[in-house]
Order: C-alpha cells, then sequence, then structure tokens
C-alpha cells in the first residue's frame, strides 16, 4: 500500500503490437538497472511508485505465438458469434462504441457486448479506480505509428487540459527524437490518428488521471506490427526518454 503518488504503465493490450510488452520489460530493467546510479530515475522512483502491467492482452498475445501473428484483440468468446474477442481499446467506459468502433463481433474494432465485458478492461479499470487518489500518468504503449496521443480520441472536442498535454507531448518527442532522430508526431487521438471510442487513456483522463498518453511506437509502416529484431533495442532506448520526460513533468506537478 502506497503513499506516493504513481504512474500507471501498462503494454500489450493488443496482440499484435510485439514491441509494447518488450518496452515495459525494457522499462522494469531499467527502472531496477538504474536505480541509484542514474539521477533521474533514482529521483523518480525516490519520489513515485510506477505501476507495470507488462501484458494486458495475455490470451491474444499467446494467440499471435501459435496462429494468428496478426491477431489484435482479446480472446474471449461471444455468444451467438462463432467470431472470436473484443477490442480492449474499444471496451473502456469512454463513449464507449459511439464511434470508430464497431457492433459486429467479427470487427477487428468491436466494442465487446458492454463496457468492461472483457475481464482484463474490468481488471486493469478497477485497479485504477481504487488507486486514483494516487495515479497521477497513464501510459499505454501500442505500435505502430510513432505518435504521442493523449485525450481525446471518441470526440473532437479538446480536453480541458490540451494545451498542457500537447507541450508535454512535444517535449517527450523531442527528447525521443534526439536519440536516433525518430520522428514523433503530437496530438489528440481524434484529430491524429482517428475517431475512436472506448480507448482507455480518453476512459483515465475522464476519471480524472490528467496526464494520460497513448504512445504508438515504431514504424511508420515500412514493417508495421513486424519490426525487426535489430530495432527492438533503439526503439526502447528512445521510448524510455519520452516516459522520463513525462514522468519528470508528473514528479513537478
Ligand atoms: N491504435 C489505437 C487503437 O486502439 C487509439 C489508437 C488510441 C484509439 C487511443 C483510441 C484511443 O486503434 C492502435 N495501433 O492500436
Ligand atoms: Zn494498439
Amino acid at each position: 500500500i502506497s503513499q506516493k503518488p504513481a504512474i500507471f504503465l501498462d503494454c500489450g493490450i493488443h496482440a499484435r503490437e510485439w514491441i509494447s510488452p518488450a518496452f515495459c520489460q525494457w522499462f522494469v530493467n531499467e527502472a531496477l538497472t538504474t536505480y541509484g546510479s542514474d539521477a533521474q530515475m533514482t529521483s523518480l522512483l525516490d519520489q513515485m511508485d510506477v505501476f507495470v502491467l507488462p501484458l494486458f492482452n495475455v490470451d491474444g498475445y499467446h494467440y499471435t505465438h501459435t496462429s494468428n501473428r496478426m491477431w489484435r484483440k482479446t480472446r474471449s468468446r461471444n455468444s451467438g458469434s462463432s467470431c472470436v474477442g473484443t477490442d480492449p481499446n474499444r471496451n473502456f467506459d469512454a463513449g464507449w462504441c459511439t464511434v470508430g468502433a464497431s457492433r459486429n463481433p467479427c470487427s477487428e474494432t468491436y466494442c465487446g457486448a458492454s463496457p468492461e465485458s472483457e475481464i482484463e478492461v474490468k481488471n486493469v479499470a478497477n485497479f485504477i479506480r481504487q488507486n486514483k487518489s494516487v495515479i497521477k500518468a497513464y501510459l499505454t504503449i501500442h505500435s505502430y505509428s510513432q505518435l504521442l496521443l493523449f485525450p481525446y480520441s471518441y470526440t473532437y472536442n479538446l480536453s480541458a487540459h490540451h494545451n498542457e498535454l500537447m507541450s508535454i507531448a512535444e517535449g517527450a518527442s523531442s527528447a525521443l527524437r534526439s536519440l536516433y532522430g525518430t520522428r514523433y508526431t503530437s496530438g489528440p487521438g481524434a484529430a491524429t490518428i482517428y475517431l475512436a471510442a472506448g480507448g482507455s487513456d480518453d476512459w483515465s483522463y475522464d476519471l480524472g488521471v490528467k496526464y494520460s498518453f497513448t504512445f504508438e511506437l515504431r514504424d511508420t509502416g515500412r514493417y508495421g506490427f513486424l519490426l525487426p529484431e535489430s530495432q527492438i533495442k533503439p526503439t526502447c532506448e528512445e521510448t524510455m526518454l519520452a516516459v522520463k520526460y513525462i514522468a519528470a513533468h508528473v514528479q513537478k506537478n
């Protein structure tokens, strides 16, 4: 039980986005091996807790290793349909299933039978609700497209903290670019990628977690979800700089 302010970080919401769980594992290793030597990591972990969910969609991720590398959704059964799975990033209770999501269980963006119908979504939402007094930031890692997104995705309306979130996203993108020159675009989800309801960052933001961001890691489409092994380490290294930039901002606020 923690009294420190906290950051919640999740990876692997979508099964085929393999660079994402790689990043959470990298983050935990960096935290454990640079605490005490890296000044920023030491100060961050002295002052804050970081809750890391290294693999949100365990069943889907497993399925991408055994049966279908391009699987996106969960693997839950849908009553009345032979199609399997719900899109966990359409299943949060944020404008649920109003735009950019489908009521068809066979769709890749199926929103589910009801908000939080997926056990993975329900449990993450419960954890964040139960700890909302300490959780100051929610970071979720996807791929691909090299974007740093923040609310809203379910509406074109700008969030109440749009200017602050945009400035943090641009600072984090600059920090990321400083290592290998990888260019990211920052902005609210709806205008930057597409309108889509039921996403986790919109839900956490509306719950009161002001610093809610969705990362879309490398690349921009040459390899897409099939990012070569040679890019895992540089992608994780540059992403760490952006995550640490956001954490530093959260720490001083
Ligand atoms: N992109 C996200 C998706 O779930 C997104 C984009 C972010 C939508 C935030 C809604 C909210 O479609 C990927 N690649 O999954
Ligand atoms: Zn995704």
